[in-house]
């Protein structure tokens, strides 16, 4: 109880903490905070700080040597098992890296999103806290030049190094997050590790998983360790391990070879009793000063150690690279057990005393190797044993196998190779990193003057330039920092023949900048023209609206080929709905709106951006198929102020279309409240803007007499933004 005189100081539910909201009187409101974080103010370092520059002052070699060193000075108040951290950072950096599912992008290493809930204080992640906070004195050190994120990375590097693993590279240049991340969707569930059935359509088709999710059940990295909803059977754990890494785009030989060299260091802690565990660290006491899972019994640490609840080393030597696993995952027979804290593992039934490792921190007595339900699955599952005899014969093969499936693992999220920083960068280009060729960037004024007078005296329709632009640009997602206008890959399978990008048009579009291109008497790629066009198109609209102005272009753009691009994995990035250009592509869930917002989040918008975009998208006709709904104008093509004017103009009244059977479309029209006639047509997404209350704010601003000029300065603006998106050097 905090003492009182005459008074609380601060008023009685004031909105200081998290449970009381302004907003949370409607729950289904947009959550624009999903946009707002964009331009939030919690980064301290301000608008010019630039993480990449402030990398190339760090003095990386020395970074390594600390951290090499920081393995294996044991810290009294978190003692390393064996004396050596290895494990516990190794499984810190997956943590880190793993959380990435490649359906939206979301989740990963290049944030340092650990730091912050719900990541901090999910179930699997019991522990890491200290692993992070291990490492502190080296983010003490190196500051602004070393983000967390690049740490936690590096750290597991590291590791691996100081335990003879050679690792194929590093490249830094994820920048932090200062705040917890408002926009991942990580499940619908209210309670830690409910069951798993939550997230399929068929509970026993596991490859049935909710998208994007790639995780069986809330508050796991992946998979449930001691089997399906903790019943072992490593076949069903198979499946899970299957749907779930495959969700991060790792077939199964990097998925053997990620448990397998993961496991081959470390230990599972589970020598107590998990409930006595105390609060996570974003519940724990003040006290805690960030830590959590406070642990009664013992020392609460070290050989008391209680983190998944499993309890043993998979190797005899766990802080050494080698091949015991498989060594003897294969060579054992292995039986069902119990660890102390009562979670199932497995244990060998037969085994030589010196193959047993020894106790972590008491080196007289030798323990039981051990394996999770998921290692079990690694000889269980018929595929992932052929695999795993193959690089138990084979261990030159396995190494190379999980170095690259280690560098994949850790830098999927981080973008192209044009985001990578650092002396330690593989020369080797892999197709999942999307590579582009450079482009030519040497192009004068004088030779996009030219290239713009061919553009207008072709007869492509303006409309479909603008809309070939935003459609090679919008697969955009900073999430990832895939997609993009760069590469030009709206030319090339699988993009060219999305529905969402009305592949007729696109190809005459194509064909026309083709032309241009060949004509031309320099180098200059299709990526370059497509915007080029695209901005050309509008310059002239916004002249057709009485304002002079040059949107930005920034020649060098490359145009990727067939083999630089994986179509698999490029399905991830196919359009199902945008509400910039009016289009859904089936029926969905969820609403039109929440969509458009979701979208706008990935494509790294603002909610202002988001406004000027959809009323200039509107007025420049650019609607998939040229529908007319929102196109609330009579003069198309012209970049006018139009959409929000009718659409905040009290007079017209806004009617759901119904159908001839009487039952409700989620189309509407504008009738005149004089006359009654229908005088335009709408979507949700457009009436949106005038009904959700922040939305009519910025629409307001728009439709402003004062404003026009804004209008298209802010257009242009959030346009240039968009195109560039996916531009780093
Ligand atoms: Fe791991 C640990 C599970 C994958 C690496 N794992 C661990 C544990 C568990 C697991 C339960 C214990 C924790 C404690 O502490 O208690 N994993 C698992 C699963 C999976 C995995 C289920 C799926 C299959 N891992 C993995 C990967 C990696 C790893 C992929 C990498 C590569 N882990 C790891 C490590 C460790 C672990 C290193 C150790 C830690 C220490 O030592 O501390």
């Amino acid at each position: 109880q905090r003492p009182s005189m005459g008074g609380c100081p601060v008023m009685h539910q004031a909105h200081t903490t998290t449970s009381s909201a302004a907003t949370d009187w409607w729950p289904n409101a947009l959550n624009l905070d999903i946009l707002h974080q964009q331009d939030y103010k919690t980064d301290p370092m301000g608008a010019d700080f630039d993480y990449a520059k402030a990398f190339k002052q760090l003095d990386l070699e020395a970074v390594k040597t600390d951290l090499k060193n920081l393995m294996t000075e044991s810290q009294e108040w978190w003692p390393a098992d064996w004396g050596h951290y290895g494990g516990l950072m190794i499984r810190m950096a997956w943590h880190s890296a793993g959380t990435y599912r490649r359906a939206d992008g979301r989740g990963g290493s290049n944030t340092g999103n650990q730091r912050f809930a719900p990541l901090n204080s999910w179930p699997d992640n019991v522990n890491l806290d200290k692993a992070r906070r291990l490492l502190w004195p080296v983010k003490k050190k190196y500051g602004n030049k070393l983000s967390w994120a690049d740490l936690m990375i590096l750290a597991g590097n590291m590791a691996y190094e100081s335990m003879g693993f050679k690792t194929l590279g590093f490249a830094g240049g994820r920048a932090d997050i200062w705040h917890p991340e408002k926009d991942i969707y990580w499940g619908s569930e209210r309670e830690w590790l409910a069951a798993t059935k939550n997230r399929y359509d068929n509970d026993e088709e596991r490859e049935s998983l909710e998208n994007p999710l790639a995780a069986v059940q809330m508050g796991l990295i992946y998979v449930n360790p001691e089997g399906v909803d903790g019943n072992p059977d490593p076949i069903k754990t198979a499946q899970d391990i299957r749907t779930t890494f495959g969700r991060m785009s790792m077939n199964d030989e990097e998925t053997v070879a990620l448990t397998a060299g993961g496991h081959t260091v470390g230990k599972c802690h589970g020598n107590g009793d998990a409930s006595l565990l105390e609060d996570e660290p974003e519940g724990a006491e003040i006290k805690e000063q960030g830590l959590g899972w406070r642990n009664p019994k013992g020392t609460g640490n070290a050989g008391d150690t209680v983190s998944s609840g499993i309890e043993g080393a998979w190797t005899t030597n766990p802080t050494e690279w080698n091949y015991e696993y498989f060594d003897l995952l294969l060579n054992h027979e292995w039986a069902l057990t119990k660890s102390p804290a009562g979670a199932w593992q497995w244990e060998p039934v037969d085994i030589k005393e010196e193959d047993r490792p020894l106790d972590a921190h008491d080196p007289s007595v030798r323990r039981n190797p051990i394996m999770t339900d998921a290692d079990m699955a690694m000889i269980k599952d018929p595929i992932y044993r052929e695999i795993s005899e193959n690089f138990h014969n084979n261990p030159e093969y396995f190494d190379e196998v999980f170095a690259r499936a280690w560098f994949k693992l850790t830098h999927r999220d981080l973008g192209p190779k044009s985001r990578y920083l650092g002396a330690d960068v593989p020369s080797e280009d892999f197709t999942w990193q999307d590579p582009i060729p450079e482009g030519n960037a040497d192009l004068s004024t004088d030779d996009i003057d030219r290239l713009k007078a061919q553009i207008l005296d072709s007869d492509i329709d303006h409309r479909e330039l603008i809309i070939t632009a935003w459609d090679s640009a919008r697969t955009f997602r900073a999430s990832d920092y895939r997609g993009g206008a760069n590469g030009a890959r709206i030319r090339l399978a699988p993009q060219k023949d999305w529905l969402g990008n009305e592949p007729e048009q696109l190809a005459r579009v194509l064909v026309a900048l083709t032309t241009i291109q060949t004509n031309f008497d320099k180098e200059v790629s299709i990526a370059d023209l497509i915007v080029l066009a695209g901005n050309t198109a509008i310059e002239k609209a916004a002249a057709n609206a009485g304002v002079e102005i040059e949107v930005p272009f920034n020649a060098g753009r490359g145009d990727a080929s067939d083999e630089m691009t994986e179509i698999e994995s490029f399905s991830d990035l196919e359009p199902i709905h945008d509400g910039y250009r009016n289009w859904i592509k089936g029926s969905y869930v969820v609403s039109p709106e929440e969509m458009l917002l979701d979208r706008t989040q990935l494509m790294g918008l603002t909610a202002p951006e988001m406004v000027v975009l959809v009323g200039g998208m509107r007025v420049l006709d650019t609607n998939y198929a040229q529908s007319q709904q929102g196109v609330f104008t009579e003069r198309a093509g012209t970049l006018s102020n139009d959409f929000f004017v009718n659409l905040t103009d009290m007079s017209y009244t806004w009617n759901p279309i119904k159908t001839d059977n009487n039952e409700a479309t989620t189309l509407y029209e504008l009738r005149e409240r004089a006359t009654g006639n229908v005088k335009w047509q709408a979507s949700r997404v457009d009436l949106v803007f005038g009904s959700n209350s922040i939305l009519r704010a910025y629409a307001e601003l728009y439709a402003q007499d004062d404003n026009l000029e804004k209008f298209v300065k802010d257009f242009v603006n959030a346009w240039n933004k968009v195109m560039n998106a996916d531009r780093f050097s």
